[in-house]
């Protein structure tokens, strides 16, 4: 891969590519991973009113939520991460296995301290792998005197042919703060959790995998995270479509938001400490034996 990083940092858009149709691309406005093709599909719905302006967040794909989940007082919705351009740390590279990585950053600056006035650094490696793709996330307060405490999620906005017939397991038994019910909290009970309304519910302490069923090509994708305790559920449903101008009132049967992140437990980063969470999307080909098997052999 001759382009050097340099030149990248130029671009808007960085794409992994790892042959046979198998390719990520992640746009610097958020470092948000906008597509990612296994052999020519698209596993990520991105809404067809998003905006690339560099400065809206963008409605769809990966869009990565720091330091604030949800609203917030000091800032924007969701944090500044999403709207921020990151920098380009490692241009793609393929590995010895035929896996693309590539690194991302982002630092402290200007506008971030206007908003929010901590030193930090963020470090954001992505592998693309044959039917996977795996999000390794480093935060690290270089501050010596000052602590900071942040909230950090990935927003995945899952391509679904018919979110009606999805299923998402490992949430039976967790409670949830549902946002369609004046943040009621709640308990699942509930083996396989299905999306036939308007749905926005922080499940707390979830396991580390989740299994969603029909997603694209009626296929299963396998959600595995690490120090990632919460999952958020959301689907807009007819009336919340219409609130979102970059999101059309047609959309919502094609799209499922599985978000792993740091939501109800915010994490307290002490002076000159490093904190590390992972995610893994996997598509699931039937016999394709679980992440736990393949370890354990
Ligand atoms: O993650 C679910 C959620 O917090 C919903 O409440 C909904 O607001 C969604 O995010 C989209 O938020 P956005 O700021 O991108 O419009």
């Amino acid at each position: 891969m001759a382009t050097t990083a340099a030149a990248m940092a130029a671009t808007s858009v960085v794409v992994l590519d790892r042959g046979n149709n198998t390719t990520c691309t992640i746009n610097m406005h958020g470092a948000t991973v906008v597509s990612w093709r296994v052999n020519n599909q698209e596993q990520l719905f991105v809404s067809k009113l998003a905006s690339f302006d560099g400065k809206k967040a963008i409605r769809g794909g990966i869009p990565f939520v720091f330091p604030q989940f949800g609203a917030w007082s000091f800032g924007p919705q969701h944090g500044f991460a999403r709207i921020t351009r990151w920098h380009l740390e490692r241009a793609p590279d393929r590995l010895h296995n035929g896996d693309v990585e590539a690194m991302f950053s982002l630092m402290d600056n200007e506008f971030t301290r206007s908003i929010w006035n901590y030193q930090f650094r963020i470090t954001y490696r992505l592998i693309l792998r044959e039917k996977e793709l795996h999000f390794h996330i480093g935060v690290y307060n270089p501050s010596k005197e000052l602590s900071f405490t942040f909230n950090m999620l990935l927003h995945t906005y899952l391509k679904v042919p018919d979110v009606r017939r999805c299923q998402i397991t490992g949430l039976q038994g967790c409670h949830f703060i549902d946002k369609t019910r004046e943040n009621a909290l709640y308990q699942e009970g509930r083996e396989v959790v299905t999306v036939n309304e308007w749905t926005d519910r922080i499940y707390q302490h979830t396991p580390q995998e989740h299994v969603i069923t029909n997603v694209v090509s009626g296929r299963k994708m396998r959600l595995h995270k690490y120090n990632f305790p919460d999952t958020v559920i959301w689907n807009p449903w007819i009336d919340r479509s219409r609130e979102m101008s970059d999101f059309g009132d047609d959309e919502f049967p094609n799209m499922l938001c599985v978000e792993a992140g740091n939501v109800t437990s915010p994490v307290i980063l002490l002076p000159g400490t490093a904190f590390e969470a992972s995610q893994i999307l996997q598509i699931i080909i039937e016999g394709n034996v679980s992440r736990k098997t393949k370890r354990n052999r």
